[in-house]
């Protein structure tokens, strides 16, 4: 299969500025007639190229004429045209319901639904399917109308009406100029909760959640989301909705969170429907978070869209970041910020650390679905927020009004928006651009000295060798920075912004009297790893008095991870440091519950694994359960009174407040489960019974699973039968069991995936059982191979059905570096059956044959 290369970009030789599409829509035989408005954009002589995938042309006429010169160039129509415009109709049939992909126009739960980006509506339609071609859109659907009552598309509604053979049509139009990967339709039989929002200038749009009838009740949250997202986003970045309909529908099968279709987002029904017996807490916050990151899109995507797909990130990094501050704004800010460094640790740091780390803006692809990454995502947010750091928040607000204002209705890159940066920030960020293009983590050792009333900061950095890039050039690193005195506990100074950009530099402080204790990149002002001289002492120190809430949870992780490396390393390690740290933070009355039960929490397995040179998943997984124990033992008092106090009264409510109260109880009966308490298991069964709510629920279900009491069993049958009609909450059932840390998880796992529950065909199911299994680094990681080989039998299966979805649950197979030469070679061999097996996806073939390297 051919490279695609970033430095291979030539304009389209044709344009489509208008393009009318006429759906006869049915799942077995889809006719879909196109006609397209083209104009040659300079390349005389250049023929007209169409992409197409899995599609015959049935017709190709030109100007009114049906013609036969056309020919197929692998799955390209190319069509000699001899003047400067012409119109292009074309007719082929697609079968939705054979669709397993579910990437073109596929079935899902009886609905019919759309999925274009990132080159899905080549499988709807022969069209030059690149995101610098927009067009606007007419649709015209004709569909069955008992079986499908709506018909939905993008844009605005222009008319509708019945046939005599019981079919009914709709025409929609979209006036605003897209690429093809942001159109989208929908037929099904749906219900709508239905509101309205009032824009700043006083449009009145009409908003509509669609689902299954019987899910109507669980579409409040979303669309109270949806409201609240668009007013945050004319407060924050003055941005106003432009169509007069928005509407999201939900669908079952999705590869993807969601997709940001302009005026008709579809969503993973997943990130929609929520009431307080089927979602958690973490479901509510993702629900919101991604309605506002689809939302957020209009502007971030739609209106401004990406030149080619190396671009990515300008879209997707800049919305991550968006949707980041927009979740900041609705509770805690601290604790968005850990999370989301939490989740950027538990999944970007791996992948740039690992065969396939690539840089923010690849410069080659075999798949472009294999580059929505966290790497894209994740890291490309930390980007934005580097600059918006640099700029400080009035000039970043000028440089985004001057990006939006200059790039409105066309395609651009990621430099348009550095440029931006610079010139409505007035800096110079031409080293800072070598974010965009080197991959790999930098980092950053620091060390304190001092001497009379002098303090000198040593810094150097370092970036690590990545696939195609083994030598690297310094960047440019924002640290937030502040010194606090050891013994008063008080800061010495403000807190100072340093921009390091050599690869070794120091910084005077004058007038440090007392010895300092340095807090350095606090809110995780850069995306880097520091490795300082810091003692336990002084992360103990900063664990209670740091005013930066995240420089003081990283003080914690830090000792927490000091400590766990060297339990893991010598077989034992000293907890006194940790427990008492612990203590005290369970003690501060001052700190919010939320805080407090993320800085209690042990660093994961596998973020322990990434900081040492060979993970050895036994000793690591040994050395966090003796730590978690000790902590369970020595502070039962305390679990115990948090457990209560934190129990008892108020009803369930989606409130701050409620939300802390849940997390930190759950912290603590994990630890009073940890700490080999004998009503353990009956207290979590307990609250498994007893709970008003899924975060409760889940809780307890998660304690008793990872233990071998009776109640076990009993509360696994209990929680599926109770939910058996619930997809969403089944995928919970399996979750869980595939993240147990019993030593018989792998056997559970083959075993549930034989469950008549059990399907790859729907993708949150395969990666509720397959994905969290293959992260639970110790169950995956077994020296026998067994789970290499059950990953990799699993996802050949998946391939020939779903590749997309196979190939974005590879990666853990391709950490063979990172282990022992007997497990590497396990899964080396893994991966070798998988790129050997015939008839492979490209998909999945990138990815194994990659992660080989
Ligand atoms: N554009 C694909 C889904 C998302 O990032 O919103
Ligand atoms: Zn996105």
């Amino acid at each position: 299969p051919a490279i695609k290369r970033r430095q291979d970009y030539r304009p389209p030789a044709w344009l489509v500025p208008n393009v009318d599409l006429d759906f006869a829509l049915d799942p077995g035989a889809t006719r879909v007639r196109a006609r397209l408005e083209v104009t040659r954009n300079g390349g005389a002589g250049e023929p007209l190229r169409l992409d197409g995938d899995g599609l015959t042309p049935l017709a190709v006429i030109v100007d009114g004429v049906a013609v036969n010169d056309w020919r197929l160039e692998d799955d390209q129509l190319v069509i000699p045209l001899t003047g400067a415009s012409h119109v292009i109709e074309t007719e082929v049939e697609i079968a939705p319901d054979q669709n397993t992909q579910l990437m073109g126009l596929y079935s899902s739960g009886g609905n019919l639904c759309t999925q274009c980006e990132a080159e899905g509506f080549r499988r709807i339609t022969y069209f030059p399917d690149r995101p610098d071609v927009l067009a606007t859109y007419r649709v015209r659907m004709t569909a069955d109308k008992a079986r499908y009552p709506v018909l939905l598309a993008n844009g605005d509604p222009i008319a509708s009406g019945d046939n005599d053979d019981g079919t009914h049509w709709a025409e929609w139009h979209d006036p605003f100029p897209k690429p093809s990967y942001l159109f989208a339709l929908v037929a099904g039989d749906l219900a709508c909760n239905a509101g309205t929002f009032t824009t700043r200038s006083g449009r009145e749009v009409q908003l509509g959640i669609w689902v299954r009838a019987a899910d109507l009740a669980k579409t409040d949250h979303a669309l109270h989301a949806l409201k609240t997202s668009m007013a945050w986003d004319e407060r924050v970045y003055g941005r106003e909705y432009d169509l007069d309909v928005f509407n999201i529908v939900a669908v079952d099968d999705f590869n993807f969170g969601a997709m940001e279709n302009k005026g008709l987002n579809i969503f993973n029904s997943r990130y929609i429907l929520a009431d307080p017996d089927t979602a958690t807490d973490y479901d509510y916050d993702a629900i919101a978070a991604v309605v506002a990151h689809e939302y957020f899109h209009n502007w971030s995507g739609n209106r401004i869209t990406c030149r080619d797909w190396f671009q990515l990130s300008l879209k997707e990094g800049f919305t991550v970041f968006r949707d980041q501050g927009f979740s900041a704004d609705q509770g805690s800010a601290a604790v968005k910020r850990i999370e989301d460094v939490r989740g950027l640790r538990a999944s970007q740091f791996p992948e740039d650390a690992g065969p396939l780390a690539h840089p923010v803006r690849p410069e080659s692809y075999l798949e472009i679905s294999n580059f929505y990454t966290s790497t894209i995502y994740n890291k490309g947010a930390e980007l934005i927020r580097m600059m918006a750091t640099i700029l400080g928040p009035a000039r970043f607000r000028t440089a985004c009004d001057l990006y939006f204002d200059r790039f409105d209705g066309t395609a651009a890159t990621c430099e348009d928006f550095v440029t931006c940066m610079e010139e409505g920030g007035g800096v110079d960020l031409s080293r800072f651009r070598l974010w965009y293009s080197q991959a790999g983590t930098p980092r950053v050792s620091a060390s304190l000295e001092h001497d009379g009333g002098r303090a000198t900061l040593r810094l150097a950095q370092q970036v690590p060798p990545t696939p195609g890039q083994s030598a690297k050039e310094p960047m440019v690193l924002p640290l937030r920075i502040r010194l606090f005195g050891a013994e008063t506990g008080q800061p010495l100074g403000p807190e100072q912004l340093v921009l390091l950009e050599e690869a070794n530099e120091s910084i005077v402080f004058d007038g440090v009297a007392e010895r300092p204790v340095l807090s350095i990149n606090r809110g995780f002002s850069a995306p880097v790893t520091i490795e300082s001289d810091r003692t336990a002492a002084d992360l103990a120190f900063l664990a209670r008095h740091d005013d930066d809430p995240f420089a003081r949870y990283e003080a914690m992780q830090q000792l927490m991870l000091d400590t766990l490396i060297a339990g893991a390393v010598e077989g034992q390690a000293d907890h006194r440091a940790v427990i008492d740290a612990v203590a005290d933070t369970l003690d501060d009355p001052a700190l919010d519950p939320a805080f407090v039960a993320e800085a209690v929490l042990l660093p994961s397995e596998s973020f322990i694994g990434d900081q040492l040179s060979t993970v050895d998943p036994e000793a690591i997984y040994r050395a966090r359960e003796a730590l978690r124990g000790d902590l369970g033992r020595a502070l039962a008092e305390r679990w115990r009174n948090i457990y209560e106090a934190n129990t008892s009264g108020a009803a369930y409510a989606y409130t701050p407040a409620g939300k802390g109260a849940r997390r930190i109880r759950n912290v603590a009966l994990g630890y009073i489960a940890a700490s080999g308490a004998s009503d353990a298991a009956a207290l979590a069964f307990r609250q498994f019974e007893q709970a008003d709510n899924m975060t409760d629920r889940q809780g307890a279900l998660s304690t008793l699973v990872n233990g071998d009491s009776d109640l076990r069993e009993a509360a696994l049958d209990i929680f599926y039968n109770r939910y058996s009609g619930n997809g969403l909450v089944l995928d919970k059932w399996f979750q869980t069991q595939a993240l147990s840390t019993r030593d018989d998880t792998l056997e559970a796992v083959a075993a549930l995936a034989e469950h008549p529950s059990f399907t790859l065909a729907n993708p949150n199911r395969a990666r509720s059982l397959i994905g969290a299994f293959a992260v639970n680094q110790r169950a995956f990681n077994r020296a026998d191979g067994a789970g290499y080989r059950f990953l990799a039998d699993q996802l050949i299966a998946l391939d020939r059905l779903n590749p997309q979805t196979a190939a974005k649950l590879l990666p853990p197979l391709g950490r063979w570096r990172r282990f022992d030469p007997a497990r590497g070679a396990l899964m080396r061999a893994e991966l070798e059956r998988i790129v050997a097996t015939p008839g492979l996806s490209k998909d999945l073939f990138e990815q194994a044959s990659k992660s080989l390297q």
